[in-house]
């Protein structure tokens, strides 16, 4: 009887045996036809070859456990391209948003009640899907921003008190925006808004849409802005600081010994209070609205707390240098200004680029199945393919296959991942992971083959997206790019870096070079370009 969060009114009975009555009439064989024929219109755009070797002919759970020898990189890029296939089928324009279990919960009482975790679990479903040029699976997602902004209103106004909107850890399909769950560590975090709205941000960035961005984007993140620029206090030495937050889900340990959760500005809280008011200026600018507003986040922008370096030379999770309670938690919310925002650069703060490195050695390798998702973004972004493999290979560990030997996060036999339980945020993570080794757009420039491990020394992809509306095309031989194609579909200037010097060629014609720049102590090559809407410019050596 749903009809939408505000409304039941629907006819259960009709609406169910319609359903059966159309799925009936239509033979088994038909139906998968017509399925194969829908999803490859959005699948066929993207296709990632990595080499097969001796094991890729075995069945799916054989090439799992002998993933690890090394030798079966095909399989990577069946994971990668499961990865699409599941969110294609999980989330199209007017469905609802892939929740925990994407789908396919096959219980009545099911983990986290097959819910929406936003401090991290929903918006990892959503990494793939501008990256794979599946753009318009986020459409679920937007919806459920849109309404939850209506519920987090009300709950602006009436519990803080607030302008704006507000949202907690954890929703469902009735768009709860109240503080949930009864959890220390996650549930007081009024912090949500924010990151739902990068992915407003980012679909603009991809798509290059300024409409999608001044109708349905802007409104939702000045809301989201207002509530953080009423939120935030004075810390006491002169910058401005939520007045109490988590670094979801970890807690720290005090100096007289205590173990805590909550405490004021948070690495994480503040940097996506940067993020938002940033990102809310720039479209205010574009669109020349709301001045005094603007003004209003410019001041307190400025006046934001910073992120800090700790004693281990780590990037600090909280104001005061802490010890965390779990030095390895699957969680590390304090990395968010450099992934996935865009905050901490190579170029821009090399050191708190290192100090991100310092913070992922420290938490460790091993993880649960959803978190290993969450670091292979993290090595690729850091620029160690090697790193990031590594963790790949870690997740390739057989979870349920009767070997006791195995423990920890991993994958399924029919390779969901397994947090574990079954949680599907893993497998799009994972996905996420693997374009942001082979491209990156995030940094002001499109990073070609940028954590590269030495495993896939050969390989081709098609069709993955860049920010400025870019489609790319790559192949590559012994770890070294080939040749590249880039689809401009907006006609946007293009910065273009590379390990080694290229030239920029449309129609036959040279019309750029590469020059060398230097970035936290390596040598890349790089070149601007004008381009064309839908010209095509080849990159070669
Ligand atoms: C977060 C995680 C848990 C689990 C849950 C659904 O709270 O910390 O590990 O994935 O979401």
């Amino acid at each position: 009887n749903y009809v939408n969060y505000q409304d039941v009114s629907a006819d259960e009975s009709h609406r169910t045996s319609e359903y059966l009555k159309r799925a009936m009439q239509i033979p088994y064989e038909k139906a998968l036809k017509n399925h194969i024929a829908y999803y490859k219109k959005q699948f066929d755009r993207v296709r990632l070859t990595l080499p097969t070797g001796k094991t890729s002919q075995l069945e799916t759970p054989k090439r799992i456990e002998n993933f690890g020898n090394g030798e079966d990189m095909a399989m990577a890029a069946l994971l990668f391209h499961y990865g699409r296939y599941l969110l294609i089928s999980s989330s199209q324009p007017g469905g609802q948003p892939a929740n925990l279990q994407g789908i396919w919960n096959n219980s009545t009482h099911a983990p986290w009640d097959s819910k929406y975790t936003i401090n991290i679990n929903t918006e990892m479903n959503y990494w793939p899907a501008e990256l794979t040029n599946l753009s318009e699976c986020q459409e679920p997602l937007f919806r459920m921003i849109r309404e939850l902004s209506v519920s987090g209103a009300e709950t602006a106004r009436n519990m803080y008190n607030r302008r704006g909107w507000v949202a907690h850890h954890n929703t469902s399909i009735w768009r709860e925006s109240l503080p949930n769950d009864n959890v220390p560590t996650a549930s007081f975090w009024p912090m949500v808004q924010g990151w739902l709205c990068s992915h407003l941000w980012e679909h603009y960035q991809f798509t290059q849409d300024e409409t999608f961005l001044k109708n349905e984007a802007y409104p939702l993140m000045k809301g989201a802005a207002e509530f953080f620029a009423d939120w935030l206090i004075d810390d006491g030495n002169g910058h401005l600081v939520t007045p109490v937050g988590v670094s979801p889900e970890n807690r720290f340990i005090t100096e007289d010994g205590q173990t805590a959760a909550m405490s004021m500005g948070p690495t994480m809280d503040m940097a996506i209070i940067r993020e938002t008011f940033t990102r809310t200026i720039a479209a205010s600018e574009m669109f020349n609205l709301d001045e005094s507003f603007r003004n209003e986040l410019k001041d307190k922008l400025a006046r934001l707390l910073t992120h800090q370096i700790g004693k281990r030379g780590q990037l600090q999770e909280w104001i005061y240098d802490f010890k965390e309670w779990e030095p390895q938690h699957r969680h590390f919310s304090h990395l968010y200004g450099f992934h996935p925002s865009d905050q901490i650069t190579p170029d821009k703060t090399p050191e708190l680029f290192n100090a991100v490195r310092k913070t992922l050695e420290l938490r460790g390798d091993l993880a649960s199945g959803w978190s290993m998702g969450w670091k292979i973004n993290c090595w690729a972004r850091l620029l160690d393919g090697n790193h990031a493999y590594k963790i790949i290979a870690n997740l390739f560990n057989p979870v349920g296959f009767g070997n006791s030997a195995h423990r920890g996060g991993g994958l399924f036999r029919n390779l969901l991942c397994a947090h574990p339980p079954f949680q599907i945020d893993g497998n799009f993570g994972y996905t996420a992971g693997v374009v942001e080794m082979l491209l990156q757009s995030h940094a002001g420039y499109i990073h070609l083959l940028p954590a590269l491990p030495d495993v896939w020394a050969e390989g081709s992809v098609s069709g993955l997206k860049a920010r400025g509306n870019f489609e790319i095309t790559m192949n590559w031989k012994n770890g070294k790019l080939t040749e590249a194609n880039i689809h401009s579909l907006s006609g946007k200037s293009c910065t273009l870096r590379a390990r080694q010097a290229f030239t920029v060629k449309s129609n036959g014609r040279t019309i750029a070079t590469s020059t060398p720049v230097r970035s936290n102590g390596k040598e890349y090559f790089q070149a601007t370009f004008e381009t064309q809407k839908d010209g095509t410019y080849l990159i070669t050596q």
